[in-house]
């Protein structure tokens, strides 16, 4: 797995079942589309147990972990590989915090949803993270190589 940085930094982000279901999909693609982050990759997907056991193992101790791992089996998920400078950070504080009363108005979080298990998008905690999942989620021939020709106007 290449170690990317700078303004090849990537992360794993999912629009998860509440925000398919809820029609979120366009405005949350919008948000990171606009921020100028480039899209690598994206699949609308029905997440096996298995996978999502794997990509919460580091909450396999905790009660909320079947219940987790349930709700985002209940539909189906769009998975996405995003790059650009600080994208892991960025993105995470676009997203806002994990809990809805927590995260501020003009996040997704903050404008979209109010319960802490159902909090529409995941965003990888780190680079390392990101790393993992992007592993986990997608083969290599499902990230198609494109330039981006908006890029010289954003870095
Ligand atoms: P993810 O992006 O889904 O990983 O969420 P985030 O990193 O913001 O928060 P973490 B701590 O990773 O939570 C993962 C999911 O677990 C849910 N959760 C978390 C609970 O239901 N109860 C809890 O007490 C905690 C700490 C919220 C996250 N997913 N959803 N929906
Ligand atoms: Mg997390």
């Amino acid at each position: 797995q290449a170690a990317y940085s700078g303004v090849n930094e990537r992360t794993f982000l999912a629009i998860k079942p509440d925000g398919v279901q809820r029609h979120l999909v366009g405005e949350i693609v919008r948000r990171f589309e606009r921020k100028g982050f480039k899209l690598v990759a994206m699949k609308l997907m029905q997440a096996s147990e298995d996978l999502l056991k794997e990509h919460y193992v580091e909450h396999r101790e905790r009660p909320f972990y079947m219940r987790l791992v349930n709700y985002m089996s209940s539909g189906p998920i769009v998975a996405m590989v995003w790059q650009g400078l600080d994208v892991v950070k960025m993105a995470r504080a676009m997203i806002g915090e994990t809990n809805p009363a927590d995260a501020k108005p003009g996040t997704i979080r903050g404008d979209f949803c109010l319960d802490v298990g159902k909090n529409v998008v995941h965003g990888s905690d780190s680079v390392e993270s990101a790393q993992r999942e992007i592993a986990l989620w997608f083969r290599k021939d499902e990230m198609p190589c494109w330039e981006d020709s908006t890029e010289h106007w954003i870095y």
